[in-house]
């Protein structure tokens, strides 16, 4: 299988960071990629290959304009402004209120981020960039005829909308490489998110579409991040009504609870036909992750990959969350080897 990859990623290195609870060292760092790369690395059924000059255009349907203005200029902006520290951290948020995004650095970066723990640092517009240009050879190697892919994106993108970041992400990566494939090939595409928190990014880019199907599984929204997004009865909307599936599940669910949940995101991903899948993988679920507050147990992803390749699907599997370092690595592999 062929792994897209570029150590660009590294530009963007979040150190510490705030929560309510005091400040806290950020697990979305360049050594998680690092420990992926090494474990398929070291595996002769993986080939990495650099990302190549791939057709950008899905990146500008997916996100709006102003949203990626903001991401490109607002660390200069922030630094020429005098605001400290030296990375982009929101501590204005307008909520359902506000009325414009305005000009000062600090309405900007509450307006456009929904959350204190996705900075913005020098690099990492350049860095989200390249993660999504991943994505999108990753899609051009699909379109080429390739059965199985995987791109190694960070920072990750699923809780990335159409104008904000949150949840560590900044362009939706999976949502990308889906509005490129559904424009290419005219439609019919699933995405099955296994990240342990809702993919609510995804969720919103294709609430109303007719085209793409959306099913996450993740820890209840009432216990866990995004909160505001993730519930069972969110279920689409217009022409995507019936096409977004929510499967929460309690916090702490462990793999007996997991794995028939999984079996229901399959058959209704099997139901809709689609021509294209993208998996969000991210293996935060695992019993020990710092992050995720589910109990899987790390051998999950293995089955989770078999049952995955039994769909009979041409799959794009697109690198989520998962901060166990010592556990992404076989974690990720055993997924992918699995599906190939
Ligand atoms: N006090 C992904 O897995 N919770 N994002 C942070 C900080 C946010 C996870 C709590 C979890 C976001 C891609
Ligand atoms: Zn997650």
């Amino acid at each position: 299988m062929q792994v897209v990859y570029s150590p660009e990623h590294r530009v963007h290195a979040p150190a510490e960071c705030m929560s309510a609870s005091g400040p806290f060292r950020h697990r979305e760092v360049p050594q998680r990629a690092e420990a992926i790369l090494a474990a398929l690395e070291a595996d002769r059924r993986f080939v990495i290959v650099p990302p190549g000059d791939p057709v950008m255009n899905a990146l500008e349907e997916v996100h709006a304009a102003d949203y990626r203005a903001y991401l490109a200029e607002i660390h200069a902006a922030w630094i020429s402004a005098g605001e400290a520290p030296s990375i982009v951290v929101p501590e204005l948020f307008p909520g359902r209120g506000g009325r414009r995004a305005g000009r000062h650095p600090a309405n900007r970066a509450g307006w456009f981020g929904t959350d204190t723990f996705t900075p913005i640092l020098a690099g990492t517009a350049e860095a989200a960039r390249e993660a999504a240009r991943c994505a999108l050879t990753a899609v051009d190697l699909l379109l080429a005829g390739e059965e199985r892919l995987y791109a190694l994106t960070r920072p990750p993108g699923h809780h990335a909308g159409r104008d904000f970041h949150g949840g560590f992400c900044y362009f939706n990566n999976a949502a990308v490489a889906t509005a490129h494939l559904a424009r290419e090939t005219g439609g019919r595409i699933a995405v099955l998110d296994i990240d342990a928190h809702h993919g609510n990014g995804t969720q919103e880019i294709f609430y109303a579409s007719e085209h793409v199907l959306t099913v996450s599984l993740h820890a209840d929204p009432n216990e866990e991040f995004p909160y505001y997004w993730g519930y069972a009865e969110e279920t689409g909307i217009g022409p995507g009504e019936g096409l977004n599936l929510n499967l929460p599940l309690p916090l702490g669910a462990d793999d007996s609870l997991y794995l028939p949940t999984f079996a229901r995101a399959l058959e209704r991903i099997a139901a809709f036909a689609p021509r294209y899948l993208i998996v969000s993988l991210g293996v935060d679920g695992i019993a020990d992750d710092p992050i995720g507050h589910l109990s899987l147990a790390p051998e999950i992803f293995g089955i989770l990959g078999h049952n995955v390749r039994a769909l009979g699907i041409p799959t794009l599997v697109v690198q989520e969350g998962g901060y166990r370092i010592t556990h992404l690595g076989t974690c990720v592999r055993d997924f992918l080897s699995a599906l190939d």
